[in-house]
């Protein structure tokens, strides 16, 4: 039995004001390593990487043998859900995923039930438990998933895009088959996060990505609402284990977000500031986030100085240190170094 109690992030997520805050980064297996490159490489390709637990869970451990991080995430992608959902994936290297696009009724129609997810997704459950029996035992496993909102994004437009505007297309002239896939995807997001829970997660993340594009009644009715119908059920089942939501953009939503979703913890792009944050956020539980990820890139004083104004503006309540989005590729690991020297001191 891995003990609770010497948990650092689960601690914090219980609402703990702890010093030093516990530490993870978004994206922190990834190309800005040389042993992810390394293994990616043996994998061949990238959904090959995440189709395989032996490699999945290498790179899932790499960042937390080098850098002894609070937690790990579970190497997977938010776009595996469709494709077990039955859409067509791939990666086009240098440029990104490619899906095949749902414009309708029928491209709805013809998706899975959510219930039939699990043969293609049963090796990511796979890497989870093997993860969970690897990890030391002060290390928290964090599973993950897309939020409805920016899996569906994918899934209508086939790709990544600046501003999601074939989803709001389809939502505008064809709400049914808008929401008749965002329920089918807030479905699936159950049972998936169900089964990592099942294989070992201890804590799970939604990432909304694409909040940002929602406006008003949108935002509420489209992140706000399945972000919360998601939570409902997990928390039925699991009510101890903690959820992190990540609706990035948000802005002015941010507060007030925890309460409406019932998240234990809200992840904050880099646009808020950290007084703002405890102001607004902290109130209500947990909050993460907020380093720019440039400064993984650029280094020196500025990172250092940045980072702990973050902790000082945060420590009078429950916060996990994080960067505002993913570490990006041309990311130095040494500034990684430097970085936990300036929280951890
Ligand atoms: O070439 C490579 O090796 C692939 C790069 C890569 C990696 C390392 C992709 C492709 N996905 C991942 C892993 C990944 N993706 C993780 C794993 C663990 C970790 O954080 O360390 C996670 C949590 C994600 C989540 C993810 N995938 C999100 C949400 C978070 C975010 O960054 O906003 C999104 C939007 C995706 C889609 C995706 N997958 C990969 C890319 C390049 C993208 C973005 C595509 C686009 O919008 O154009």
């Amino acid at each position: 039995m891995r003990e609770t109690s010497q948990k650092t992030l689960l601690r914090a997520l219980a609402g703990e004001a702890l010093s030093p805050p516990p530490v993870w980064l978004m994206r922190q297996a990834g190309r800005y390593l040389p042993e992810y490159r390394a293994t990616r490489a043996r994998a061949g390709d990238f959904l090959s990487l995440c189709y395989n637990p032996d490699l999945a869970t290498e790179v899932t451990l790499q960042p937390i043998r080098r850098y002894g991080f609070d937690a790990a995430i579970l190497f997977a992608d938010i776009l595996l859900v469709p494709q077990a959902l039955g859409a067509d994936l791939w990666f086009v290297t240098g440029e990104g995923p490619r899906l095949s696009t749902i414009t309708g009724d029928e491209g709805v129609a013809a998706l899975k039930p959510a219930g039939e997810i699990h043969e293609t997704l049963a090796p990511v459950y796979q890497t989870v438990r093997n993860v969970a029996s690897a990890l030391p035992r002060e290390t928290t496993l964090i599973g993950f998933a897309g939020a409805p909102w920016t899996v569906a994004t994918y899934m209508i437009a086939g790709r990544g895009t600046p501003d999601q505007g074939p989803a709001h297309k389809l939502k505008a002239e064809n709400p049914g088959a808008f929401e008749a896939l965002m329920a089918r995807i807030t479905e699936a997001t159950i049972e998936y996060l169900a089964a990592q829970i099942e294989a070992g997660a201890e804590v799970v993340k939604l990432f909304d990505s694409w909040a940002g594009s929602l406006e008003g009644e949108d935002f509420r009715r489209y992140c706000q609402q399945p972000i919360a119908t998601i939570i409902e059920a997990l928390k039925a089942r699991y009510p101890d284990v903690p959820v992190i939501a990540f609706p990035r953009g948000a802005g002015a939503a941010y507060a007030g977000f925890a309460r409406a979703t019932g998240a234990d913890c809200v992840a904050l792009d880099q646009s808020v500031s950290p007084e703002w944050a405890a102001a607004n956020v902290q109130v209500n539980g947990c909050v993460q986030g907020m380093l720019d990820p440039r400064h993984m890139v650029t280094g020196g004083d500025a990172l250092v100085s940045e980072a702990r104004a973050i902790v000082r503006a945060l420590r009078g309540g429950p916060h996990v240190f994080n960067l505002g989005h993913g570490i990006t590729p041309d990311a130095d690991p040494e500034n990684v170094h430097r970085l936990l020297d300036a929280i951890r001191g």
